[in-house]
């Protein structure tokens, strides 16, 4: 998957996730996005997050306890901000598959991305 497409659409689709990556230089609009390095290299590191829950698809929320405490207390993430990426997620993938995206496997992918966006969210309970 391109994992480069997802952040930039989180970025551009719901510009003010852009203010978590101030350090993270040009954002100024969606061509600076799709050419920043930086950025390219974050969606990276989220979707190997999501690898977390794959691995431990049997006690996810556990996989995910330190995760939770990181954007919640450390980088203050407004947690609605995780629904927005899985959006995306789901628009991206959507798109890579086209017809086998089929009813039954947006199913399972929303459950799957309902179950890590909660698990990323206990520690803002
Ligand atoms: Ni998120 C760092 C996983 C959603 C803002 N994020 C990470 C890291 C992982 C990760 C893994 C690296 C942690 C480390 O360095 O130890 N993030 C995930 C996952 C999701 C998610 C699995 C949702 C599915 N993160 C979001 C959202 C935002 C966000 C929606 C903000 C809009 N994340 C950040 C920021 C960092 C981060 C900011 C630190 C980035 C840096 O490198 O400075």
């Amino acid at each position: 998957m391109n994992v480069f497409v997802l952040a930039c659409r989180c970025l551009i689709v719901y510009p003010w996730t852009q203010r978590y990556f101030g350090n993270f230089g040009n954002l100024y609009n969606a061509a600076a996005i799709l050419g920043n390095p930086m950025v390219a290299a974050h969606g990276k590191v989220v979707l190997h997050g999501l690898d977390k829950a794959v691995k431990n698809m049997d006690d996810i929320k556990a996989a995910y306890a330190e995760l939770s405490v990181l954007h919640s207390e450390k980088l203050h993430v407004d947690p609605d901000n995780f629904r927005l990426l899985g959006d995306c997620l789901t628009i991206v993938v959507a798109a890579q598959l086209g017809a086998a995206f089929t009813p039954e496997v947006q199913a399972a992918f929303q459950k799957f991305l309902a179950v890590v966006i909660s698990s990323l969210r206990r520690q803002y309970h």
